[in-house]
């Protein structure tokens, strides 16, 4: 998927098919409910399987996400990004640099980072990220470890952030109105969409939430 200037001005809505909320689905079939909805970006995120079965899942959801149009962003694993021609990775505070990152994964390949605090989204930029997740904004059993930043970050980085960003942690359809007054353009979610009973309507729903405000 080529990268352009404006490869992010439409895309706001980013879902994260964490294998942690599959309950027995098969990632295909929700990466494809996903784009029924609207999704713009997908990421996914296997925190407890072996690599061999994550590149097994990268592409089998790559076959729904290609046609689709959908870049497909593998959590954690450059390297198999790279490996099954997914579109990109992204990192953590923890894990290696973006450069690094980018060289496993693919020149032209789409790197986003992880920042908790405006110093470390400054920080993502400066490495030459091609967007960054800010986040948790709220309190999320998805990330238990993390403390929430909450919406004055989302208002000092909409201020001063000018790479794309994507607010992150505990957004749902209920909350996400607020965090795009705060300065939000694209959120990021994940349980919200995977815990929803009607995923596809749910992603309609909180897309309509973005492009109304923007
Ligand atoms: N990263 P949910 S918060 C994967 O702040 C992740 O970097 C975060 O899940 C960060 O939408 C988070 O279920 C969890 O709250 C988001």
């Amino acid at each position: 998927m080529k990268k352009t200037t404006d490869f992010f001005e439409r895309r706001q809505l980013y879902a994260i098919l964490d294998t942690g909320y599959l309950a027995g689905r098969q990632p295909s079939v929700v990466a494809a409910e996903m784009i029924r909805g609207g999704v713009d970006i997908i990421q996914v995120r296997a925190k407890d399987l072996p690599e061999k079965e994550i590149s097994a899942l990268v592409r089998e959801v790559l076959t729904v996400t290609r046609p689709a149009g959908v870049p497909l962003i593998v959590n954690d694993h450059p390297r198999i990004a790279g490996a099954t021609g997914a579109d990109g990775a992204h990192v953590g505070q923890d894990d290696i640099s973006v450069a690094a990152a980018r060289q496993m994964a693919g020149p032209g390949s789409l790197i986003g980072k992880s920042t908790h605090s405006l110093e470390q989204a400054r920080k993502a930029v400066a490495e030459g990220a091609d967007y960054i997740g800010v986040g948790p904004v709220f309190a999320t059993p998805t990330k238990p470890d993390y403390t929430p930043v909450g919406l004055e970050l989302v208002r000092q980085v909409s201020r001063e952030i000018t790479i794309p960003f994507f607010c992150i942690g505990g957004i749902k359809l209920e909350n996400a109105p607020t965090v795009i007054a705060a300065g939000a353009r694209r959120i990021v979610v994940v349980s919200g969409i995977l815990q929803a009973p009607d995923l596809t309507a749910y992603c309609q729903a909180l897309k309509k939430n973005l492009c109304l405000s923007s």
